[in-house]
């Protein structure tokens, strides 16, 4: 309309389908943003996903790109091959906490070290969201979890894994970030840290990474906006911010 000025538009990376995530779950917005800056960079030709199993393993259902499913833990070492495969392929995982930092550790360690030429996002929820909510390597110390029913107790089940600080130690990661999407201004700083994930692999720099601090309602037991308002209290142990960037070394 004239004098009128577009606010929104449907990326074309997305499909129609509406996401089956429960209320308040902060996949959808992150699907959104990476959709958006796959756009942005003019990927959809080239764009390779590899899912992860939890809630996110019906990624392909919302991209029109190509995408594949690695089992538990899997995806670096799958979206590793595909890379060397095809290293015109932009190629980026999608994974859970429990995923990219329980089961995959080794294979997610692995691939950050070699710096590997992929993207690799992880959904820090604290907890196996999909099955039920189990304790993960980023539960937080207290936290309930239905395999901590009291809350879990350092001395028996550890500290939280603060992977995006063991990352960030390795010469082979170009980019490193902690993100959170619960306010509009850190939706925008994660649309940013995606972006500068996805360029540390079109330029040929190394492995880049992004964590999304990111809300599970259902299984905090708790309503929407107080699930996006503990997001808050998680960013006191996994503190937002970029770790590193190849964009502060001398080349
Ligand atoms: C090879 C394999 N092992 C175990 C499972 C069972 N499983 C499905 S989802 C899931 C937990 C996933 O948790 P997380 O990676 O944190 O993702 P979220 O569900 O929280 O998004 C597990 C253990 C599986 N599907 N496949």
């Amino acid at each position: 309309m004239p004098g009128s000025k577009v606010k929104f538009t449907f990326p074309r990376v997305l499909t129609a389908r509406p996401f089956h995530y429960c209320p308040g779950c902060h996949h959808g917005i992150v699907h959104r943003l990476l959709a958006e800056v796959l756009e942005a960079l003019d990927l959809r030709e080239r764009a390779y996903g590899v899912a992860s199993i939890g809630c996110a393993c019906f990624l392909y259902y919302y991209y029109d790109i190509d995408i594949c499913e690695a089992p538990h833990g899997r995806a670096c070492a799958a979206a590793t091959g595909a890379k060397r495969a095809r290293p015109e392929l932009a190629v980026f995982t999608y994974q859970g906490d429990g995923d990219f930092a329980a089961i995959g550790l080794n294979e997610s360690l692995q691939a950050a070290a070699r710096g590997e030429r992929i993207t690799a996002i992880m959904i820090n929820n604290t907890v196996y969201g999909m099955t039920g909510g189990q304790l993960s390597p980023t539960t937080l110390p207290g936290q309930k979890t239905t395999t901590t029913p009291q809350g879990r107790d350092p001395r028996v089940y550890g500290y939280p894994l603060k992977v995006a600080e063991i990352l960030a130690q390795f010469p082979g990661v170009a980019y490193c970030a902690r993100v959170a999407v619960n306010t509009p201004k850190r939706v925008l700083e994660a649309r940013q840290a995606l972006y500068q994930a996805f360029l540390a692999q079109l330029e040929d720099r190394g492995f880049g990474y992004v964590e999304v601090l990111s809300a599970c309602p259902v299984n905090w037991k708790l309503d929407p906006v107080s699930a996006a308002r503990k997001i808050d209290e998680l960013a006191e142990t996994f503190p937002l911010g970029v770790f590193r960037t190849w964009k502060d070394e001398k080349s």
